[in-house]
């Protein structure tokens, strides 16, 4: 069986200078390229939505890093991010793009947020990634990128709960780190059984 690594949202808007830079995200990059070398499959996850999208505060007339309750339950209102097509929406300029095999993006639904790459923020509406992996016979997954403690670890707790074998390389991601929520989303890694290596 193969083993993927699955890259998350390296992109401009989550790098020093970009609209939800997370502090030293540039610095994982080149570790990153490294690594892909090792696995029989790469994927790269890209956050994606459309302007006006549900979770921007901006969309709400509220300020940044502010809650807010969904149909589907509390979300974090984030400044505008990763819009398409916009520059903050590409993939750092030094990742390896060329090497990906697959390239999902997430979050282009205007209702419902997307962190995981296996559901949105409902849990059940499906991104397709898991019959990609299903159908190429891949069951173990090693995750790196950011932000740890959102998209990463969204992820990582949906693998496991799907049934792969999930390590979470922490020295290739980063953390927001918003309100505890590095040490949060940690436990709910560990709690869903994920290696945090
Ligand atoms: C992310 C907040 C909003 C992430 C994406 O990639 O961790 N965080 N959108
Ligand atoms: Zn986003």
């Amino acid at each position: 069986m193969t083993e993927a690594l699955v890259v998350i949202d390296v992109q401009n808007d989550f790098c020093p200078g970009g609209a939800l830079a997370v502090s030293g995200g540039d610095e994982i990059v080149d570790g990153i390229n490294m690594l892909m070398a090792d696995f029989g499959a790469v994927i790269l996850t890209q956050d994606w939505h459309p302007a006006g999208h549900s979770s921007f505060a901006s969309t709400h007339d509220a300020a940044p890093m502010t809650m807010t309750e969904m149909p589907y339950g509390p979300q974090v209102l984030w400044p505008d991010h990763c819009i398409q097509g916009s520059m903050g929406a590409k993939f750092h300029t030094n990742l390896a793009v060329d090497r990906a095999d697959l390239i999902i993006r997430k979050g282009f639904n205007p209702a419902i947020d997307s962190y995981s790459a296996f559901f949105e923020n409902d849990k059940t509406t499906p991104t397709g990634l898991e019959g990609y992996l299903r159908t190429r016979g891949i069951d173990r997954l090693t995750l790196v990128g950011l932000a740890t403690d959102f998209c990463v670890a969204y992820s990582a707790v949906d693998a496991a709960r799907l049934g792969f074998d999930v390590k979470v390389r922490e020295d290739l991601c980063r953390a927001i780190d918003f309100d505890g929520s590095l040490e949060g989303a940690k436990d709910s890694m560990r709690g869903a059984g994920v290696t945090l290596a």
